[in-house]
């Protein structure tokens, strides 16, 4: 499940002094800082307000899913995320760039709890204001809080992605079936990630095709679910099979999520377009 540019007013507490959060490129993504989570409630959602760096905030709700929103302008956000009923849930709240660059986790409980008070702000709402229909594109701001900041964003890149999207990170990756899939896309500071769940012994193939170009030429990482959801780097399959062909053939050695990143490894900052097949 993705939520993009829904949201509210985050409201720190009023008094409270918080870090100036200007990004460094250079320095380590900070993890978001929580000013508003209630402990308790009687409600089905839940509400985490903040402070961030990064252009979106990644929620995820052990064994149930994982949520992203984009921050605001203002470097705050307000995310809502489901409260499964009647246990105390630990989620695990972490930033991403406009570069992919994740941020440590910040755990945080909520209980819930029917006898529970009702929280001060049990709902993100409307951003209003602060987010803008468009996108200025030298500011480095998401100003219409689309989680893509400046050239990153096709407002101001004017690249056309694919269906598939928005699966710019392991955490919003689609599973997705056997088949043929034509007209994918890369787009600036977009690689597009994939999700299967694959049993011990059974096979996974998967075929990129497109056209290589100076700016333009795709690698692919296969990953085991611990690494993809850190993003460490650490994949387990990277072949190359000559210009404009590259594949992945893999049996599994255990029961899990495995994870496609498919990225354009010149790093020059175009378009490209691929088709892609998958058997398994
Ligand atoms: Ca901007
Ligand atoms: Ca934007
Ligand atoms: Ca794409």
């Amino acid at each position: 499940m993705i939520f993009f540019g829904g949201g509210c007013i985050a409201t720190p507490p009023g008094g409270m002094l918080l870090p100036d959060l200007g990004v460094d490129a250079s320095l380590k993504l900070m993890a978001p800082i929580l000013t508003e989570v209630p402990s308790s409630t009687p409600n089905a959602t839940v509400a985490f307000r903040g402070r961030s760096q990064g252009a979106r905030i990644i929620v995820q709700v052990p064994g149930i899913t994982s949520l992203e929103g984009a921050a605001y302008p203002t470097g705050d956000f307000c995310i809502e995320a489901p409260v499964p009923a009647q246990k105390t849930t630990t989620y695990s709240l972490m930033a991403i760039d406009s570069q992919g660059k994740l941020s440590p986790s910040v755990d945080v409980a909520v209980t819930h709890d029917p006898k529970a008070a009702q929280p001060k702000n049990p709902v993100c709402g409307d951003p209003g204001m602060l987010c803008a229909n468009a996108e200025n594109c030298s500011n480095g701001k998401d100003d219409n809080c689309n989680g893509l900041i400046d050239h990153c964003d096709p407002a101001c890149n004017s690249c056309l992605d694919d269906k598939l999207e928005p699966n710019d990170d392991p955490f919003a990756a689609p599973m997705v079936p056997n088949g043929y899939y034509q007209e994918l896309a890369i787009c600036p500071c977009r690689p597009d990630w994939y999700a299967f769940k694959l049993d011990t012994g059974s096979a996974f193939y998967a075929r990129v095709v497109f056209q290589k170009s100076a700016n333009f030429d795709i690698d692919l990482k296969f990953y085991r679910s611990a690494d993809a959801l850190k993003l460490n780097d650490n994949w387990i399959y990277w072949r190359h099979l000559g210009n404009g062909l590259r594949e992945v053939d893999f049996v599994a050695d255990k029961n899990d999520t495995y994870y496609l990143e498919v990225f354009n490894k010149t790093g020059a900052e175009v378009a490209g377009s691929y088709q892609m097949q998958l058997l398994y």
